[in-house]
């Protein structure tokens, strides 16, 4: 019997800004203060969203809500890396990746609050749904990655997905495609250490989950995912790399998801608090406050300012949001291209019930 070496694997970590703000200056992007200041402030823009849907669910004013506590760097450095034509296809918690694709809180408003008005987006926004079956997105965002190599243009796709959609089907059938068409996706497992109360060590088995990018033969990474500068960097490879033809990368954000996984779930039942308090120390925002101050573009003043104006847009947007009247044939309208003769039926049936 004979034996041959297949692989020997490492898998590369990134971290730029470490937990105390400090920078690793060899790696530091060196960002504009523009850029930099953006960035802060879509991180805070979406706390103060998160913050203000859970207490609208808790009023009845808003459906299951998915918070992104904890996972903004993840989604903003990610998103900022890309270029407005590449795609965004996200999961069910990305709402700060939605603010960093320019998509309003009106519109993340609606879609909480039940309506189809939420899944529009702009037409150059280049965004997907919110797509609730796990794992079920990333199949379309190689699909769109590969239109765009079909058609030789400059752009790719960005999926996020969790830890527990690693261990999908769709996961595994959309990267071995990826990685046979050379596809530029980027695959972002956002590993905020839970899928529910399933926790990464009942996940898998492997000690990363960057390593099942090696099995579809293309590379995986580990990213600090509380550092939005590490995110920004390690994504704009992998874009580059999509772009120039050379396939995709799957970057496993190491985060943690701070809030419960939706508003219909208490994680006491399954979590330690001390570890939620760990975490907390690791907060994004934070730590990119530090950066910022140190680089003489944060002050007390500039925080007062960026925290009201995020106050005022959540205000005003869920005022639209809740001022918005739906036309319930809505419901029906965008399932299928052509409505099939029973949606049809019940849809005259709403109809005539609505007129009495
Ligand atoms: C196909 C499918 N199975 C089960 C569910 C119920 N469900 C909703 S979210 C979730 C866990 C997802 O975990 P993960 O992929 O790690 O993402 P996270 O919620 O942590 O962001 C499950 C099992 C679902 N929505 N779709």
């Amino acid at each position: 019997m004979s034996r041959k070496k297949v692989f020997e694997a490492q898998i590369e970590y990134l971290q730029i800004l470490d937990e105390k703000g400090n920078v690793d200056a060899s790696l530091d992007p060196k960002l504009d203060e523009l850029t930099l200041k953006k960035m802060y402030e879509t991180m805070v823009r979406s706390r103060a969203m998160d913050k203000k849907a859970i207490s609208l669910q808790r009023q009845g004013r808003c459906y299951t809500y998915v918070p992104t506590e904890g996972q903004e760097a993840a989604q903003v450095g990610s998103v900022m890396a890309s270029k407005k034509e590449d795609w965004m296809v996200p999961a069910f918690r990305e709402n700060a990746a939605y603010l960093a694709k320019g998509v309003s809180m009106r519109t993340l408003f609606l879609y909480w609050m039940g309506h189809e008005e939420g899944s529009r987006f702009e037409k150059d926004q280049n965004c997907f749904p919110v797509s609730i079956p796990v794992g079920s997105q990333v199949g379309h965002a190689v699909g769109l990655a590969w239109a765009a190599k079909i058609q030789g243009k400059r752009q790719a796709a960005i999926t996020f997905f969790g830890d527990g959609a690693s261990s999908e089907g769709d996961f595994h059938e959309s990267a071995n495609f990826a990685g046979v068409f050379q596809i530029p996706c980027v695959f972002i497992c956002q590993n905020n250490q839970y899928a529910i109360s399933t926790p990464r060590a009942r996940q898998t088995r492997s000690e990363t989950i960057a390593q099942k990018a090696i099995a579809y033969g293309f590379e995986g990474i580990q990213v600090d995912g509380n550092d939005v500068l590490a995110m920004y960097v390690a994504t704009k490879k992998a874009l580059e790399k999509g772009y120039a033809g050379k396939g995709p990368t799957l970057i496993e954000a190491i985060t943690y998801r701070i809030a419960a996984h939706t508003t219909s779930d208490d994680p006491k039942r399954y979590r330690d608090e001390a570890e939620v308090e760990a975490w907390r120390k690791k907060d994004p925002i934070a730590r990119f406050q530090t950066y910022l101050k140190k680089n003489g573009f944060w002050n007390e003043a500039y925080e007062k300012e960026v925290q009201e104006k995020a106050a005022r847009e959540v205000e005003e947007a869920v005022k639209k949001a809740e001022g918005f009247q739906a036309n319930p044939e809505d419901m029906f309208k965008y399932l299928y291209q052509d409505l099939t003769p029973d949606l049809r039926q019940q849809m005259q049936e709403m109809k005539q019930s609505l007129e009495g």
